[in-house]
């Protein structure tokens, strides 16, 4: 367990670096696509924003909401990864998708930092991009 800060330009450092960037991406995409068959299905993904925590950073949601509050919700957000509407998210969504959220974060953030507390086998793309920016300074 740690504490990170990081601000708009961690992340967006963290997209612009497009080889690391695409390989976050992708382990994710395998890591949550948990019956295999290359594509993420709406549970899956769920399953997805509820383990990077992304919802409470980037949509503002507390634990407070319903859960059919939250199924509309997840919904939504389905449907913004799912460019073609075909009912499943490829790998190709999910990066694009990804991208928009965490570029938005960085917009949210702006020039202020923010503290975030992390456990050490964080999955979080924030966590990553800490990271990132970390082994940057030390070399
Ligand atoms: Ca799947
Ligand atoms: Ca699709």
């Amino acid at each position: 367990m740690g504490v990170v800060i990081i601000d708009g330009s961690t992340v967006r450092s963290f997209v612009d670096d497009e080889a690391q960037f695409q390989k976050s991406v992708d382990e994710a995409f395998a890591s949550l696509d948990l019956n295999n068959d290359g594509v993420l299905s709406k549970s899956e993904l769920r399953r997805a924003f509820e383990t990077l925590r992304l919802l409470e950073s980037h949509f503002g949601v507390d634990v407070a909401t319903p859960p059919e509050e939250l199924t509309k919700l997840y919904d939504s957000i389905f449907e913004k990864f799912d460019g073609d509407n075909n009912g499943k998210v490829d790998a190709k969504e999910f990066r694009e998708e990804m991208k928009n959220i965490l570029l938005a974060i960085a917009d949210g953030l702006g020039s202020s930092p923010i503290q975030m507390a992390l456990e050490d086998d964080d999955k979080s793309f924030l966590k990553k991009a800490a990271d990132l920016e970390a082994a940057k300074m030390a070399a």
